[in-house]
Parts: structure tokens; C-alpha cells; sequence
């Protein structure tokens, strides 16, 4: 049988358009979703393909047990997360919980199960306030939340653990990922999600702080071809630096689109997208622990993996706003 791609969180946003890029690459994949944000709808392309397998479970649980007759494993993408910076800052604990104890035992198991390689989903949040916008991988990681440290705590982890068991580990820094499927109502919702959402529905925008704010938007789709990469670079003549020796430096990968998009102008973006007025935006005062600047250096991707986001924004929008559209 195939070596399977085992994906954490693969019901979720990041999650499933990772399952549907690696199924078009001929990928059989594992699933591991609790389902407690991921939906089964999100999967449902795949019921019926005998190359899709779903395990309901925790990624804090005993993986071993769940994942029991589902392998052998090429390589595990683990994107299963505490998403929010918001609820790391109410419940560090419950964050490192999650993102650093569960993603060091997870990565101890795929090891020993065999696994080559371990892709990370890691976050621009290791970087805090970037000292240069863009912001390059070898810039200082100084993090803002206990999120931004757990995320690059597990860079460390997943650096050492890595070579001392024989498995590659890539870990992406991941900058504003928007997209279809991603959840509009829920308080952490990204700003994309929020601004779509709400323009459709005739309501305004909302803009914290003068909005002059960047940010470095990536298109949901690019992400998972970025994650693809990851798991098939190297074994498909892609230079991945000295992968095959040890871990790669840096420790982690950006993935953005180099471009720094403000909040206003992202606002008129979607205004535009769904044919609204521009008058409807209203300010609020900006959040606490708020960024001012973010946007990747896109060359290590590019020469690592191969990779560069090809979505502009107008059209990643208009794709999201389409399927909003679909949702009702
Ligand atoms: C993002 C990630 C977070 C972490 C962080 C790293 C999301 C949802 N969150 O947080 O997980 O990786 O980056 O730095 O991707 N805004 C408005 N009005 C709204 C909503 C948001 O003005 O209704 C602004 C917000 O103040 C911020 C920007 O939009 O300046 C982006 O906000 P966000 O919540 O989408 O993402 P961010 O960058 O805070």
C-alpha cells in the first residue's frame, strides 16, 4: 500500500484544502481531526475515496492507539492547533498544552512510527514586532503571546528532536491565511473573514486603530501547495538546502506573498469584491498587543521548496467571497 500522509487538523480550514492538494498529487492521507473547529463538510469531496481515511481523535490523545492499522506514514503534516492569539493570552496553559506538548509527543510517535518527514505549521507570531519589514527568517524571534512562543518553542523542539531520531522537520511560518472555509462567525475569525462576512451582509467594517496596519494576506490555496511542497520536497528533485543532513536553516520557513496590504485598503479591496460603499466603515480603537507592520521575505521559500504565492488578493477574495456566497 501506499505510504499515507498523515494530517492533523486535515478537517479544518488550512486542513482540508491541504487534503485536496496532496490528493492531486497522488497522496493517500490520514486524517486526524477532533472535529472540535474542523467539519466533516469540509471532507465531504472525499467520502467514498478509499484514499481519504478519517480518525476522529485528539492530537493530545493516545495517537498511537487511534492511528493503529492506518499507516505506515511517509511523512506527517500537523496543522491541529490552538488557532488564537486571544485565548493563548486567557489560557497559556490550555495554548501550550496543545501547541507545544501535543506537537513534541506527536513528533517523538511519527518518529517511531517511521515517519521521514514532520511539516509544522508554525506562525509570522514567532517573529513579534518584526525588527525589518519584510521580515527574513534569520530576523530575532521575539514573541508577543504565549501563542507566538509556543509555536516557536515546537521550531526548537521539532529542530532537535528531528536529527536526534532520524525524521526532517520543516516548520512554515505562516503569515495572514484567508480563504474559503474559514470560519466568519467565530470571535477569532480572521480580518478577511470578518470584513467578507459583514460587507455581505450589508453591515460595516469595522477597522481597528487608523487601519494603517499591515498585514501580508495569503491566499488559503497557495498555503496548502506551500505544505505539499514541504512534504514532496527533496524526494521529487526539489533542492531542499541540506535537508537530508539535518534540520534546515533557518528553523523556520515564511510563507507569505511579500506584499504588505494596510487594513483600510484591504477593507475597500473587499468592499469592492462584494459591490458595497465605501462610506460604510466605522473605527474602533485598536487592540491591545497589536502589530504594526508584517510581511514575509519570500526567498527562502522560494529556494527551499520551490514555492511562491501565485493568488492575488482581488482574485483570492473574489474566490472567498464566492463561497460565501454558496454558504447562504
Ligand atoms: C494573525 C493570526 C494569528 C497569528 C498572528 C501573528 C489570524 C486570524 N490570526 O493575527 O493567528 O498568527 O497573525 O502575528 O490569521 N482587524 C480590523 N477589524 C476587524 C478584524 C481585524 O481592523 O474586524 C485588523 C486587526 O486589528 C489587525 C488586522 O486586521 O490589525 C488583522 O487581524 P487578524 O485578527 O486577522 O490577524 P492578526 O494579524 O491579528
Amino acid at each position: 500500500m501506499n505510504d499515507a500522509v498523515l494530517v492533523t487538523g486535515g478537517a479544518g480550514f488550512i486542513g482540508s484544502h491541504t487534503v485536496a492538494t496532496l490528493r492531486a498529487a497522488g497522496r493517500r492521507v490520514v486524517v486526524l481531526d477532533d472535529f472540535s473547529t474542523g467539519r466533516r463538510e469540509n471532507l465531504s469531496e472525499w467520502t467514498g475515496d478509499p484514499q481519504v481515511e478519517v480518525v476522529e481523535g485528539d492530537v493530545r490523545g493516545e495517537v498511537g492507539l487511534l492511528l493503529a492499522g492506518h499507516g505506515p506514514f511517509a511523512a506527517v503534516v500537523h496543522l491541529a492547533a490552538q488557532t488564537s492569539v486571544v485565548r493563548s493570552i486567557a489560557a497559556p496553559i490550555d495554548d501550550l498544552d496543545v501547541n507545544l506538548r501535543a506537537t513534541t509527543r506527536l513528533a517523538l510517535w511519527a518518529a517511531a512510527a517511521g515517519a521521514r518527514r514532520f511539516v509544522f505549521a508554525s506562525s509570522a507570531a514567532v517573529y513579534g514586532e518584526p525588527c525589518r519589514v519584510p521580515v527574513a527568517e534569520s530576523e530575532p524571534t521575539t514573541p508577543l503571546s504565549p501563542y507566538g512562543a509556543a509555536k516557536r518553542a515546537a521550531e526548537l523542539y521539532l529542530g532537535c528532536l528531528g536529527p536526534l531520531h532520524g525524521m526532517q522537520t520543516v516548520c512554515l511560518r505562516l503569515f495572514n491565511v484567508y480563504g474559503p472555509r474559514q470560519d466568519p462567525k467565530s470571535p477569532y475569525s480572521g480580518v478577511v473573514a470578518t470584513f467578507l462576512a459583514r460587507a455581505r451582509a450589508g453591515e460595516p467594517l469595522t477597522i481597528f486603530g487608523d487601519g494603517e496596519q499591515t498585514r501580508d494576506l495569503i491566499y488559503v490555496g497557495d498555503v496548502a501547495r506551500a505544505i505539499c511542497l514541504a512534504v514532496e520536497a527533496g524526494s521529487k528533485e526539489h533542492v531542499l538546502g541540506d535537508m537530508t543532513a539535518g534540520p534546515p536553516e533557518p528553523a523556520g520557513i515564511n510563507i507569505g506573498t511579500g506584499r504588505e496590504v494596510a487594513v483600510v485598503e484591504l477593507a475597500a479591496a473587499v468592499q469592492r469584491a462584494c459591490g458595497v460603499k465605501a462610506e460604510a466603515i466605522t473605527f474602533a480603537p485598536a487592540r491591545a498587543g497589536e502589530i504594526a507592520r508584517s510581511a514575509a521575505t519570500t526567498d527562502t521559500a522560494a529556494e527551499m521548496l520551490g514555492f511562491r504565492a501565485e493568488v492575488e488578493l482581488d482574485e483570492g477574495l473574489r474566490r472567498t467571497a464566492a463561497w460565501l456566497a454558496e454558504q447562504g
